[in-house]
């Protein structure tokens, strides 16, 4: 059951699709029913401008939620502030990060859901303050709030993905491996990955380009020298099996002659400052403009530049610095250099001396400057903090309307860095600039069940991380996580240490653990694809799916994938294994490549588990099959065009009941990964197995 509240006038976010009855104007406290949690109330603070929701938390209560974020899966304990945000350094102590998922489950004395729609900073301060009182607050009178209830968090989170619609479906090929880094300049470097992947025998189905594609960092233009045949370039990876993927930043240059600078400057496209003119920020470009994609027109214009490269046959877009990113606006960076003058003429005491280096530094990505511009919502003027979260969103969004406009029968590829709810409709996300930390594998690992309860599926985080430079053994490990997500990106910043999967002695190793990542693919496909299409999680927190398993809710370093999979990465140094906990007896299997594999039956609790540097371990439920590809080791399978997944390999562990084996079912979805006829019933079909059956193709015992 989901009711609204409407707090004063909110704008539309749209980030939600089913229309609702609205409820009363809330006021004061909200009035209490019976169908909603007892211990929250909602309060205007006339006075300071704000909207305070607070909810007592019983001593067992857990709270799921809130997507993008740092911390745990439970998400108690800690204070977040939702605010999109490009800080490439995610300590543990940052209360930001690039998206804002405003929407949390409440499990325990009562369960529900709140879902707070409002678009700019609010605050969600989970027993941080008092550690038994959930306390959020909106900086703004205006908000649509969501309350949903129902008996399981899986319950409440499928009404609430009713609610947003349904999430984004990338192309087959968008899960297959993707190599990206921060300066593969040319032609030639970009060959030369390519050549480093398939000469190694490593499949891979894409190499993105990042910025220096471009020529001076302008959108929709090419750097002339390093890619002199674009299109043929594009079209000659292409034949080799490999998607190139480039970037698109949010800022326009500001140039003379430029056709999009030109455009945006006569139609009034680009967000003002307060007098009216085209604000002005740095980023990448230089001197740029911010394209006002909140207004539909302005959507509607800058999506179809995509064109300028999709008419070149690229099939695919990762949209960045949107949240948006800003070095500096040139406002303050005025200001600052004057106050530099004033400094100079004086002698500086140390306070002072601090107070001129931290105007320094803080010059980048600094909130009051989104204080200072203003978009046309359809009319509406709004000032860019009250709506911040939105930008990313509706960036992506621009690009996915004109996609769907452009190849209205094809899948794109298409994420973002920045989002809020309701841009999972148009596109995934990754999770921004990771570092590469033992501590980001589980991090990221934390992340994705947050971030599929509020729509993202299509996510994964930097392979290898981006910052800092990598260890063999970090990236071995990170790609054994990594192979697992939907999005599967090895990337990294410009000057760090090459983490490509050829780059170390242990090529080996890698080009083993990338292969699995095809072998598995049926079924993870089969299970993203399903959790599309039914609002389902995939990945799934352990207590979920055994919800009468008390110490299942202390696990947060092993996910279950779909229905069938449980997976326990190992994310320490040094380690040659891990404990993991068990709900139930699982087959467990340890594979050093799609045809190298132990397997054992492990009872139900607590385990030290071997797990070498060359292996991945994966845990079959009972009763469950897992389907594989069955050419994965094939010299011909070098990307998803080339994987089979009619001829597959079963991973079972059959029922066993009074001593009897049962048959067991699996429920697969596969498709032909490009088109969009995803209600085909063609595309399901029942994998059934009895005991000793050898179905289309071999089974691993
Ligand atoms: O300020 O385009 O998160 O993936 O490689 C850095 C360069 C800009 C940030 C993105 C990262 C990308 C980088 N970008």
């Amino acid at each position: 059951m989901i009711q609204k509240r409407i707090i004063g006038t909110p704008i539309n976010t749209e980030a939600v699709v089913k229309v609702i009855e609205d409820g009363y104007r809330a006021w004061d406290k909200l009035m209490v029913t019976d169908k909603l949690p007892q211990m929250l109330s909602v309060c205007i603070d006339e006075n300071k401008n704000q909207i305070v929701i607070s909810y007592d938390m019983d001593k067992d209560d857990i709270v799921y939620g809130l997507g993008e974020s740092m911390r745990g899966i439970n998400k108690r304990g800690y204070i977040y502030h939702s605010l999109c945000a490009d800080d490439p350094n995610h300590t543990e102590d940052k209360v930001s990060l690039y998206g804002a998922h405003n929407f949390l489950v409440v499990q325990g004395k009562e369960n529900f859901g709140l879902f707070v729609d409002c678009p700019g900073k609010v605050i969600f301060d989970i027993g941080y303050t008092s550690s038994s009182k959930l306390e959020i607050t909106c900086e703004s009178k205006d908000a649509n709030l969501y309350y949903l209830t129902g008996n399981t968090p899986m319950e409440i989170v499928k009404e609430f993905r009713e609610l947003i619609g349904r999430s984004y479906i990338p192309p087959k090929w968008g899960m297959g491996f993707g190599q990206c880094r921060w300066s593969y300049m040319d032609e030639n470097e970009v060959t030369a990955v390519a050549d480093g992947y398939q000469n190694n025998g490593i499949p891979v189905d894409s190499i993105y380009l990042d910025i220096d594609y471009m020529e001076a960092y302008k959108d929709f233009t090419l750097h002339k020298e390093r890619f002199p045949e674009f299109e043929d370039f594009v079209h000659k990876m292409k034949d080799r099996g490999i998607r190139l993927v480039p970037i698109i930043d949010a800022g326009v240059k500001i140039e003379k002659g430029y056709d999009v600078y030109e455009e945006g400057v006569s139609n009034d496209y680009f967000c003002k400052d307060e007098d009216g003119n085209d604000y002005v920020a740095g980023v990448w470009p230089g001197k740029v403009h911010f394209p006002d994609v909140l207004n539909s027109d302005v959507r509607k214009w800058f999506g179809q530049k995509y064109r300028f490269l999709t008419d070149k046959g690229i099939e695919g877009f990762w949209n960045d610095m949107n949240e948006p990113a800003i070095f500096y606006s040139e406002k303050h960076l005025k200001e600052v250099f004057e106050k530099i003058e004033e400094y100079k003429s004086k002698e500086l005491d140390i306070e002072e001396f601090f107070a001129f280096t931290g105007m320094v530094a803080g010059l980048s990505n600094r909130h009051k400057d989104y204080e200072t511009f203003y978009h046309n919502m359809d009319g509406q003027k709004i000032r860019h903090d009250l709506v911040h979260n939105l930008y990313g969103f509706n960036m992506t969004r621009a690009a996915g309307e004109a996609l769907d406009k452009i190849e209205p029968h094809k899948r794109m590829l298409l994420f973002s860095r920045a989002s809020y709810i309701g841009m999972h409709r148009y596109g995934g996300i990754w999770t921004g600039d990771n570092q590469s930390w033992w501590s980001h594998i589980l991090l990221s690992m934390k992340q994705m069940v947050g971030l599929n309860m509020c729509g993202f599926l299509f996510v994964g985080s930097d392979i290898g991380g981006f910052g800092s430079n990598v260890t063999e053994d970090l990236a071995l490990r990170f790609t054994q996580w990594g192979m697992f997500t939907p999005l599967m990106r090895n990337h990294s910043a410009a000057g760090t240490r090459r983490q490509e999967a050829y780059a170390f002695e242990r090529t080996e190793d890698f080009k083993n653990m990338i292969r699995l990542r095809y072998f598995f693919l049926p079924y993870l496909y089969s299970e993203y694809m399903k959790a599309a299409l039914r609002g389902d999680m995939y990945f799934r927190p352990l207590a979920w799916e055994f919800p009468d398993d008390k110490h299942a809710t202390q696990v947060e370093d092993q996910l279950m994938i779909g229905e069938n999979m449980m997976i326990a990465p190992v994310y320490t140094q040094n380690a040659t294994g891990r404990y993991v906990y068990l709900p139930e007896e699982m087959k467990m299997y340890r594979f050093r490549s799609p045809m190298d594999v132990d397997v054992d039956i492990l009872e139900k609790g607590h385990h030290y588990v071997e797990c070498a540097l060359n292996e991945v371990l994966v845990f079959v439920r009972q009763c469950s099959i897992i389907p594989c590809a069955g050419n994965a080791m094939s010299k011909e399978m070098k990307n998803t065009d080339t994987l089979d997944d009619k001829n597959l390999i079963l991973l079972v562990n059959p029922n066993i009941l009074n001593g009897e084996f049962k048959a067991v079912e699996y429920e697969m979805y596969s498709d032909d990964g490009f088109t969009k006829d995803y209600e085909n019933p063609k595309n399901l079909r029942k994998i059934t197995m009895r005991d000793g059956e050898i179905l289309r193709g071999k089974r691993i015992n």
